[in-house]
Parts: structure tokens; sequence; C-alpha cells
């Protein structure tokens, strides 16, 4: 049945039979699909009732849907004919794993970073009511996790506002984010979840009250005057309704003719209304409901029967950092990690087992998850906030007047720094170094390889009147790639027999640029490959270094454009110091989903690639009167480092 649902008209004519039919062809669908290129599975088996409904109640592209984060609309994909796509999901040539717009018309929010969706929808909403679009209706599907973030909170309080909004909103709770959805909301929906709905006990006391002669009927009519007060005592929804959101449910997520019921009384309510759906996270796999850490919210390519990873990976950036930091913590009490809902991805799952005390899961929360760091600090706590690279973008201000200006001795840990690939451009970790650049008081590391991690980190831990920061990379963890030797905290990773080029790297990128020196080298150009593993403050010494060579080439795995280059850049102009620099990063440009390989194959950041840049540069007309008189950074009777 599936292969013949081309678009959400194929829907409509359906008997319960055949749609009971089509949910489990999605199902296996997904289950063989997914687990070849990895991605959200759970979250998207958890739907496929509820997607089907919205499409069958609702007229997409005219009414418009919007889902939240947008890993749950691998669903919403199929039924708007993309089966093929699936394909190569999350690969190039293949559909993205979150809504596209050069996809379908169907697709409205790209942006895959939480809690933005009511805003968006608010939005839209008003803009077609101005326009006179009054036919269209906007739908809102948002997860219990996503509810937790402060943007959502902030949208609703406009939403309710506008009593004629013509908004549907339909919660997804699942109870989960990837973990348990945590804090008061989470208590909250769980009351509305397993308490009878009002109406329920309405209809019960109606009847029973009505059997009662005499005054029954009175008593039955005084309490359906207090509606609201029964509400409360028999299922606290108070809070949607208080605020002005009409509230229905709870519905079962996984019976199509309820939530269909449940979206047609939304769709004719003429306001803002909340249709509180009740769905199961990984639904009809078993691996994925057996699964208690995660239920499969993302899987990487797995046996499609087990679910079990086909390769194994080797030991990851995250799993460096995460076992250094349990290690730390047993010495050092003042030490407290966050998460914002990210607990088994980030690495904190084994410190929030080790000191269940001292780990704080603040819900999908960035910018509360940096304030509230800071005031930790404040009290006399080192807190170790770890999120990924693209998430910290949301709380850029947190970090810069909450942290940074009070100089809080917090340590913020990026993991999924630089190009991730896969996931597409909003979930790319290529922002950071730029952002955190401008940030004054602020400490940046960028580890090369994992014994860099360690290291930075207790450096970092040491830092107790200024904010720290350490970013790495997604996957596994390169070989260790010790130093030649280490001058005021740089490290020098590759000596070049002549001072054609100073290769300064950036974190990870040290084995590719020693082994772009040590191409050079047969090619007759001198390349010296040093890491200064600290990139903010950037040592007064790389100043003195760089005066021996021709020119100086940074690569760095984040945006060119306000990165280190472009400090290193601005650092020599002010020391007076004229030697060209170059650099090698990711122009300022939104990257569509491919394999990392691929992406840093198009911007040429390959071995090959940079070799022929460096002979390219070393030359290149350029030349410094004074540079003979310069005292020589480096020893002279040191050779270059055999090559490996
Ligand atoms: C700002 C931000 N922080 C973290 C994430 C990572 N993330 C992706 S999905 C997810 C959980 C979402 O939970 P929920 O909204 O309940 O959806 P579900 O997966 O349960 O359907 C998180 C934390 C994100 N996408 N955006």
């Amino acid at each position: 049945m599936l292969s013949e649902i081309k678009s959400p008209a194929d829907l409509k004519g359906l008997s319960n039979t055949q749609l009971d039919q089509l949910s489990t062809e999605i199902r296996s669908f997904l289950i063989e699909q997914v687990s070849k290129s990895g991605g959200h599975l759970g979250p998207n088996l958890g739907v496929v009732e509820l997607t089907i409904a919205l499409h069958r109640i609702f007229q997409s592209p005219k009414d418009v849907i919007v889902f939240d984060t947008g890993h749950q609309s691998y669903v919403h994909k199929l039924l708007t004919g993309r089966i093929a796509g699936f394909e190569k999901l999350r690969q190039r040539g293949g559909i993205a794993g979150y809504p596209n717009r050069s996809e379908s018309e169907h697709d409205v929010v790209e942006n895959s970073h939480a809690s933005t969706a009511l805003s968006w929808s608010d939005g839209i909403a008003k803009g077609f009511a101005l326009t006179n679009q009054n036919d269209r209706t906007v739908i809102c599907v948002v997860g219990d996790g996503a509810l937790t973030g402060g943007m959502s909170w902030e949208a609703l309080n406009n939403i309710a506002a506008n009593k004629k909004e013509k908004l549907v909103i339909v919660v997804n709770d699942n109870e989960r984010s990837y973990s348990p959805t945590i804090g008061g909301l989470a208590t909250y929906l769980s009351t509305l979840r397993t308490t009878r709905g009002y109406e329920k006990f309405l209809d019960w006391g109606k009847g029973v009250l009505e059997k009662t002669p005499v005054v029954g009927q009175p008593i039955y009519e005084t309490l359906h005057g207090m509606k609201k007060g029964i509400k409360d005592i028999v299922a606290p929804q108070g809070m949607f309704e208080d605020l002005g959101i009409k509230y229905f449910g709870p519905v079962d997520g996984h019976d199509i003719s309820a939530i269909e019921r449940a979206l047609l009384s939304a769709k004719d309510f003429g306001g803002p209304v909340l249709v509180h759906v009740i769905t199961e996270k990984g639904r009809g796999h078993a691996p994925a409901i057996n699964d208690e850490a995660e239920k499969f919210h993302a899987v990487g390519v797995v046996d499609a029967e087990t679910g079990q990873p086909l390769s194994k990976a080797g030991q990851s950036w995250t799993s460096v950092f995460s076992d250094e930091l349990v290690k730390i913590g047993a010495k050092r009490s003042d030490v407290v990690a966050i998460t914002a809902a990210m607990m088994g991805p980030t690495g904190l799952d084994k410190f929030e087992k080790a000191y269940p005390d001292r780990t704080f899961d603040v819900g999908i929360a960035e910018q509360h998850a940096t304030t509230a760091a800071a005031g930790m600090a404040y009290a006399g706590l080192h807190p170790v906030v770890a999120v990924y690279s693209t998430f910290l973008n949301r709380a850029f201000d947190q970090l810069l007047l909450d942290v940074a200006l009070h100089k809080a001795g917090v340590t913020f840990v990026l993991d999924r720094a630089g190009i991730t690939g896969d996931d597409g451009p909003s979930h790319n970790g290529i922002w950071d170094l730029a952002l955190t650049g401008i940030v004054p008081t602020l400490h940046v590391a960028a580890p090369r390889d994992g014994e860099r991690v360690r290291e930075t980190l207790r450096e970092a831990l040491d830092i107790s009147n200024a904010p720290t920061l350490i970013r790495f990379p997604k996957g596994a963890v390169n070989p260790d790639i010790p130093a030649f030797e280490r001058r005021d905290g740089i490290d020098v990773l590759y000596r070049g027999e002549s001072a054609d080029i100073l290769l300064v790297s950036i974190g990870a990128f040290a084995q590719v640029a020693v082994d772009a020196a040590a191409q050079a080298y047969r090619e007759g150009v001198g390349v010296t490959v040093i890491d200064p593993r600290w990139v903010k403050p950037l040592p007064k010494s790389l100043v003195t270094m760089a005066q021996r060579y021709k020119k100086v080439v940074v690569i760095e795995d984040g945006i060119k454009h306000g990165g280190i280059a472009s400090t290193i850049s601005e650092l020599f102009r002010e020391s007076g110091l004229n030697v060209p620099v170059h650099s090698i990063g990711v122009p300022l440009e939104f990257l569509e989903h491919a394999k990392r390989a691929q992406i840093l194959e198009d911007l040429g950041i390959t071995v090959q690639n940079i070799t022929r840049s460096l002979v390219t540069w070393s030359s290149d007309e350029f030349s410094v009167d004074t540079k003979e008189e310069m005292p020589l950074p480096l020893d002279e009777n040191e050779h270059r480092k055999p090559l490996r």
C-alpha cells in the first residue's frame, strides 16, 4: 500500500483496515531503511498514526504542518511522495534527515534546533490572518521534550493572547526527549496523561446523578457550572486553559480514529487549541522498545532485526571526555555536570551514574544551563556544561554576559564541533570558534587527540576565575599525536627542514596537517606544524615563532570568517609582523547534508589538496627584509621529524 501513496490525497478514501495495514508497512519500511543509513528511528516509529491522521484531516500544503526539531518528519516525507529518497536517507543525493524546502512544498521549517516550532507557527498564523488567507490552518507538532525549551514558552505566551488565532498545537507526548523528559512540565503532562479526562468524568457524573432522584440533576448542574473547578480536581489541565489555550485530550496516539476526532474538533474550534496525543517512542520495534536508555532516538547503521550496530566503533572523543570527567569528579567535589537533555550523547551518563547529586539534566534548555552554571560557579561549584557545538549558538548571550562578564569558572565542553555532515546545515558545529573568539575572558581549547582532551580538560578545571571551553569533533578519536616539543604551551608536531611555511593546526586536523607537511617535504617545501592547543587567548610566542617563516597557514574545522586564522592575522598585524596568513577552513555557507569526508573533499580539505596549496603558497613571491635578522624560534640543531 505504501508505494501507492504518492501524496496526502491518496490517504483520504482508505478504510480503517487499510490504514492499519499502511501503518504496519510504514513501520517495516522505516525499520529497514533507517537501519541501513542511520537516523531518528524511535521518534518516527512513534508518530506513524499521528502523521497519517494529520494528513487526512488537514490539507497540506494549504494547511501548514510545522514539525518541531523535524527529526520526526520521516513519516510525513513518506506520505508526501518521497519514498525513493529513503534509499539514501541523510546521504548526498538522498533526502535530508529533517524537513527541507528544496525537497517538497510540504516542508516549511528546516531548522533542527528544538523548541522553535511554536514561534514559527505563531508567526505563520498571524501572517495568514493579516494577508486574508483565512482558509489556512497552522498545525504545530511539538514533543514533550521540545516543550521544555524556553522558546516554546515565549511562543505559548503570545499564542494565548490571540483568541482568534487558527493554530492547532499537537503535543506529541512520549514522555521522552532522548531519555525521559524531566522537570515540572513533564510531571504536569504525566498528571494529564494518567488522570481520567474530565469530560469522561462529567459524562460519568451525569449518568450517576441523573439516576439520583430529586437532587441529582441540580447537583450535576452546579458541578457543571463549576466546570473549571472540577476539571482541576479530576485532571489538572488548568495550566493551558488558564493561559487561554483550549485543551483536548489526552488522546491515544496510535488510534487513528481517536486522533482524527480530536483534530476535527480542534480544526473547527476557531482559536488556539492544544491536542495532547500520547505516543510510544519506538512503537512496533522490540529492540527500540527494549532500549531503556534512548528508545532508539537516533541510531547508526544497525542490523534491522536486532538493532545492533553493524560495525564496532572505535573509542570516541565523547568517551575520552566522559571517562576523564568521572576521574576528576572523584577528587573534586566542586565539579558538577550539566546537560540540556542529552545525558548519553554528551557522555555525562557515566558522571551521572557515579555522582547523581552533582549531575543536572535541565531539559532542552541551553540558555538556562549556561546561566544556571554561572549561578553555581558563584556559589562555589565548578560546572561543566556539556553540549553539542551547534546548540551552544543558542546560549551565546548567556555565555557572553552571564558567564564571561562575571568571569565565572564554568567549563563548556562542546562535542560534535566542526563539520558533522549527515545531519545537514543546522547540525554542523562550525560556528563556535568564531563566536567564542569575541567573548572576553573566555579561554578556548581545541584538543587534537584524546590525550589533549584529558590534558586541556584538567587545565580548564584549574581555572576558576574565568570561563573555559573545550571543543572536539564527532566520532572516533584519532590516535594520539605526540609533540616533538612544547614551547610556551604550543606543541611542535612536525619540523620542516627549511622555514618555508609555519602550519598552525587547530584541533583534530592535526594528522591531516602533519601528513600534508610530510608530503610537502617530498616536494622540497619545508613545513613546520604547530598546535597551540589553546586558541584563545593565543600565546604571544606565536608571533616570535612565525617571524622566521615566509608564510603562515592556518587549518581549522570551522568557518574561516572570524575564525582562528583571522585572529592570528590580527595578532600579527597588531604586533607589526608582516607575514601572509593563508586560511584553510569552512567557507561562510550552509552545508547541505553529506558525509563529512565528502564535504571535506569538496572544500579541498584533504592531505593531497593541502599539500598542493602548501607547495603553491611557498613559491608565491613574498619576502620580508628583516627576516634574516630575526631570532630563530626553533632549535636549529634539531632536524625535521622523521617521516612516519
Ligand atoms: C536546541 C536543541 N538542543 C538539543 C537538541 C537535540 N535533540 C534532538 S531531538 C531531542 C529530544 C526531543 O524530544 P521531543 O521533543 O520530546 O521529541 P521526541 O524525540 O521524543 O519525539 C533533543 C534533545 C536539539 N535538536 N536542539
